[in-house]
Order: C-alpha cells, then structure tokens, then sequence
C-alpha cells in the first residue's frame, strides 16, 4: 500500500477549466501551491491525445509542487505520463486489474455503498472517494447523497483512508474530518472561486484547523489563520 496525505484533494471538471494552454497550467500552479496534498487530473470528454498531452504538462508541475498526480478513470494514461496513480470507479477499468498490471501505483475508488468496500479490499486499493456526501452539480451520474451519517457509516467499516467527496466546501470540511474522513476531495469549491489558489488556501487552513484546533504554515500559502481554539463541527 502507499500511503499519501489526502487531507486536501483537488480534482478537475472539464467544464470548470480554460480552455487555452496558458490560462489553464497557470491556473493549476497556483492553486497546486497553496496547500493541495493530491491532485487529480479528470478530463470527461477530453480527447485521449488531449488528455495525454495535458497530463504531461501537469506531470512537471506537480513534480516542482511536490505534489502526487492521479489520473481519473485512465491507467493507460496515467502510465503513460508517469502519474503517481490512478482512480476508478465502478464503470472503468476493474480495480483488481489495474492493481495486477501497477503493483506500485496508488490506486484509488469511488465507493457509495458499504458494499463497495469489499471490491476496494480485493484490489488492495489505497483509499476511497466516499460520495457524494452532498449533493452536487458537477458529477450527475452518482449514487444517492450519503450525507455526514452515511459518510461516518463507510468510514467506520473502511481499512483504508476515506475522502470525502461531493460538493465539500469550507462550511462542510470540518464536518466531514469529524466524521471521519482522512480529508475532502472538491472540484467547484475551488474552480468556480472567483480566485481559486486563494479559496485552496482557506480550505487548506479550515482542515488543519479542524483536525488540530489550529492553523498551521502551509508552504506557498501567503496567508495564516490565528487560532480560534475551537471546533465547529459536530460532534461524531
Ligand atoms: N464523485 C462523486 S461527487 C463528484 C464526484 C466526481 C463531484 C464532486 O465535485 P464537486 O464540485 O466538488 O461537488
Ligand atoms: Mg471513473
């Protein structure tokens, strides 16, 4: 198993991104630089040769970042940029197939029942997305909305970290890490953000802050919480 802090998780929405090369790298290194601890390259809808040639590119820049890049639905993709993983879900690829053909790579799933953890089990996989918890717009075609309860049910059965998806969001994240989860994955939260690298770094301070009661120095994040001592969230 390879371990991995996906205490913050950022994924891409196609529709979510700009369109043109410089736009769009820039718009990824900033945010990747302001507390990000994974990140996921999603393209749905992208051409292969577009994909593969995006990937590359955000391969170099998560490497200067230090940050894990996986690859959604793709293993040969992933492969084939020299990604650090992959993630699937129920309709791609099985997971025991890909964890047969890459031993190594860090092989996430996407559960939303309680039985769908005994598929990730038999793939050794290396966590869960567990979702959606809320409802959400970016991802239409998901099982029903778990909410906190159905996040703490998955949570407590899973052997592996558990990451919280589905329209996770600065009210919600401590929320989440009270129940349990190892962190939040959030696509629109962060590129629907008027400015995006800013909204990675409250998000970022809202986790540590939940988890430690305090903010601490995030590398490249510009600006830091005083503590409040305090946890909002609800109890578990
Ligand atoms: N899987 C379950 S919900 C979801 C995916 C990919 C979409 C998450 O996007 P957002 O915008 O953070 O709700
Ligand atoms: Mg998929």
């Amino acid at each position: 198993m390879t371990t991995a802090d996906y205490s913050l998780y950022l994924a891409t929405d196609a529709d979510l991104l700009p369109t043109e090369d410089l736009q769009l790298f820039s718009l990824l290194e900033r945010c990747l630089s302001q507390g990000v601890s994974v990140f996921q390259l999603r393209l749905k809808g992208v051409s292969t040769r577009r994909f593969y040639e995006i990937g590359l590119r955000v391969r170099e820049i998560t490497r200067a970042c230090q940050v894990p890049l996986l690859i959604n639905d793709r293993l040969d993709l992933a492969l084939a940029v020299q990604a650090d993983g992959v993630h699937l879900g129920r309709d791609d690829l099985p997971v025991s197939e890909a964890r047969r053909l890459w031993p190594e790579g860090i092989l996430g799933y996407s559960v939303n029942r309680i039985e769908d953890l005994a598929v990730a089990a038999t793939a050794s996989v290396d966590y869960v997305g567990v979702g959606p918890v809320f409802p959400t717009a970016t991802k239409r075609d998901t099982g029903p909305v778990l909410g906190l309860s159905g996040l703490r049910e998955i949570v407590r059965e899973a052997r592996v970290p558990c990451v919280a998806i589905g329209n996770m969001s600065l009210a919600n994240a401590a929320e989440a890490v009270a129940a349990g989860a190892a962190g939040i994955c959030v696509i629109s939260t962060v590129f629907k953000a008027d400015d995006p690298a800013r909204a990675v770094a409250a998000l970022r301070r809202e986790i540590e802050r939940a988890r430690h009661g305090r903010s601490v120095d995030i590398p490249g994040s510009s600006r830091q919480r005083e503590s409040s001592g305090t946890d909002r969230a609800s109890p578990g």
